[in-house]
């Protein structure tokens, strides 16, 4: 019998099948060698004190300090959840000292680029910007942004983004965050050794600190990446490894940090670096994109990605790559030795983050320019070095760049922008809802195959699809993000994405840019015609493949602002039948969402439609009948698609 393949990417398979031949390892193999433990995968696992750790196997009913399997099943998912929200609240904090130092005129190499999307944040944070200049404005800004992390009393400035009825269910329950980082320590505090042991206690402080991320950290992540390097309009570029080029210095830049990579970009268009890398035989400079940090880029200079998060050794696998360029998060240490194996430098540039064996260049606002220079230098030194080139030919055009401005805008122009057309169309049934398809890579399963047939199912049926995060290169591998695959939407969605001139499924970021999609759902509420709140409206969110904390995070804060959140692989709960009620019932009684795992993908999609009709239902909207729309403005194939509105990416077809 012919062995399962390791991913539904040929790309991808053709690399693993390449490593395998070499006996050269990845995470695929890894996977395959290393099983996990079944007693921590099911959460049944304390390590929180050194009597422990305890193991819940067996008759063993309690930890050495009397903690149940409920108790510690809780804490654990609470600290994924505080883990996660740590990484993306600490990339916002960052940002906001970027911007901070900007307007002082400390950085090099960046710019308040946005006035416009300054001129909005400020208005959500209440600062005046009448006859003020930019930078004025953009120090105050910046510090509102920093006073939320530390902030210990009060609520953080943007949960009055969210519907009225939102804020005041928040409110009632008193899980309303103050300050991202109180909330974080208040998590860590709770859960060490005999402190919260009530699981339902422990699980209400897991939403609160989960907001302080989704309504918090990661919004002010995404507004001032938007402020600073541009609010994503649609643009056309490619993705997978056939990005790669042979002829050509290749850099990725890989994590999730748009800082330095931004800078990367730039340097690498400039003259001098062009020349310098002809200077060394190459024809020209390639900067391609990993993970998330490759959504960054991505959506804003149309800079092409290699791939998602398992990618990242598949890439340096094809011995093309003159440097691997890290910042935080979801970086494999594995790259480093593996790199050794082929001519690849690995340059570290987080100040938080450093891996044995690479080069580190340690990131400065101040320095940024210069750095970047060192690095594409770096690079374009290292090409003559190269040996077997091997670079898989598969890539896929796609578009990206769906901001939530952006797609208000192209609901109705300057003038009259609003989510009216899109509530209408979910109202009159084109549209039977909306679902936010996201997430990461996760070698315990086949690589995209859970996301794409997830989407897939969820188009044929009338639902539009947003995505963020390595969900998103995914589908950008695959071609679902263009506008062609419109003919395998159903005949409602199809006739809706071919009056706009949109694909199906929207791009809309990285994983910090999920709360594109919170701000999506707010207004898509407080449009009118759909309730009055996240929780009325019929959508789902959906993480198929999820491997980080973040996502659990990000799970979270969907459920806690009413969302029906369904994850794919195992429940990490799964050893506490009480802990799994009340992260689905329970939160459904509490704030509306609920949070399922669910391993058959099809189950998946039978439980999100369920759920989307019986929100519909629930509304009282008109039946979803797709049949009344089969004969109508169906788009055939070989029409002339209605792409004039994308920008075409710094990196794209023409190359
Ligand atoms: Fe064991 Fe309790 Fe310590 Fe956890 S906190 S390791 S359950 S003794
Ligand atoms: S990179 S968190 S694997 S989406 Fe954001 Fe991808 Fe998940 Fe990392």
């Amino acid at each position: 019998m012919a062995e399962e393949k390791k991913s539904i990417d040929p790309a991808a398979n053709e690399m693993i099948e390449r490593a395998a031949a070499r006996g050269i390892s990845t995470a695929f193999s890894r996977a395959d060698e290393t099983k996990p433990c079944p007693i921590g995968r099911a959460g049944n696992c304390c390590s929180n004190c050194f009597m422990g750790p305890c193991r819940f196997v067996g008759k063993t009913t309690t930890g050495i300090c009397g903690a149940t399997r409920d108790t510690i099943a809780a804490r654990n998912f609470a600290r994924s959840v505080a883990a996660g929200a740590s990484a993306h609240s600490d990339h916002g904090r960052d940002l906001a000292f970027i911007l901070l130092a900007t307007a002082k005129g400390e950085t090099q190499g960046y710019e308040i680029k946005d006035v416009t999307k300054l001129h909005r944040v400020a208005s959500y944070m209440n600062i005046p910007v009448a006859n003020r200049s930019k930078e004025d404005i953009a120090i105050d800004v910046a510090n509102e942004a920093i006073a939320n992390f530390a902030r210990q009393t009060g609520e953080l400035t943007y949960l009055r983004r969210a519907p009225q009825k939102r804020q005041e269910i928040w409110r009632r329950l008193g899980i309303a965050p103050r300050g991202i980082d109180r909330e974080v320590v208040e998590t860590f505090h709770r859960t060490g050794e005999g402190t919260d042991q009530d699981a339902e206690h422990i699980l209400d402080h897991a939403l609160r600190t989960s907001m302080g991320d989704g309504w918090g950290g990661s919004m002010l992540a995404t507004d001032i990446g938007d402020i600073l390097f541009g609010t994503p309009t649609p643009l056309i570029t490619q993705a997978n490894l056939g990005v790669l080029k042979n002829d050509e210095v290749n850099i990725l830049v890989h994590g999730h940090e748009p800082s330095l990579s931004e800078m990367v970009v730039a340097v690498a268009n400039s003259q001098e670096a062009k020349e310098y890398a002809r200077s060394k035989g190459a024809q020209g400079i390639n900067v391609a994109g990993i993970c998330c940090t490759s959504n960054e880029v991505l959506m804003r200079q149309g800079v092409p990605s290699a791939g998602n998060m398992l990618h990242q050794e598949l890439a340096i696998l094809t011995g093309a790559v003159d440097a691997m360029v890290v910042d935080v998060q979801c970086v494999m240490q594995a790259v480093v030795p593996l790199s050794q194996q082929f001519h690849t430098k690995i340059i570290t540039t987080s100040p938080k983050a450093k891996i044995s064996g690479a080069i580190h260049i340690q990131f400065h606002e101040g320095e940024a320019m210069s750095q970047a220079r060192l690095i594409v230098w770096t690079a374009i030194d290292n090409f003559p070095n190269r040996k077997e080139v091997h670079i898989p030919q598969f890539k896929s055009d796609l578009v990206a760049g769906f901001s939530h401005e952006y797609i208000s805008y192209m609901q109705g122009g300057v003038f009259r922008e609003s989510f009216r057309p899109l509530n209408d169309n979910i109202m009159n049934g084109r549209i039977r809802g909306v679902a936010g398809v996201v997430g990461c890579n996760n070698p315990r399963t086949i690589q995209d195959a859970g996301i794409i047939h997830v989407i897939k199912e969820l188009i044929k049926n009338d639902v539009l699809v947003v995505s963020t995060g390595c969900g998103a290169i995914a589908c950008g591998k695959h071609g679902f993000l263009m506008p062609e695959m419109m003919e395998n939407a159903g005949p409602g969605l199809r006739e809706v994405c071919e009056a706009v001139g949109i694909p199906p499924v929207l791009h809309m970021g990285s994983c910090v840019d999920n709360s594109r999609i919170l701000t999506v759902a707010s207004a898509m509420a407080i449009e009118g015609g759909l309730g009055d709140d996240i929780a009325d409206l019929p959508a789902v969110g959906i993480c198929p493949e999820w491997m980080h904390e973040k996502a659990l995070c990000i799970g979270a804060y969907f459920v806690a602002s009413g969302a029906y959140v369904l994850f794919g692989i195992d429940s990490p709960v799964e050893g506490s039948v009480e802990v799994t009620r009340l992260i689905n019932e329970g939160w459904e009684e509490k704030v509306g969402g609920r949070l399922e795992f669910e391993p058959d993908y099809d189950i998946i999609v039978k439980k999100a439609l369920a759920h989307i009709d019986a929100k519909r239902k629930a509304l009282r909207l008109e039946e979803y009948r797709p049949e009344r729309y089969a004969k109508r403005g169906d788009y055939l194939p070989g029409d002339a698609l209605p792409s004039a509105v994308y920008r075409e990416g710094r990196y794209s077809l023409k190359s």
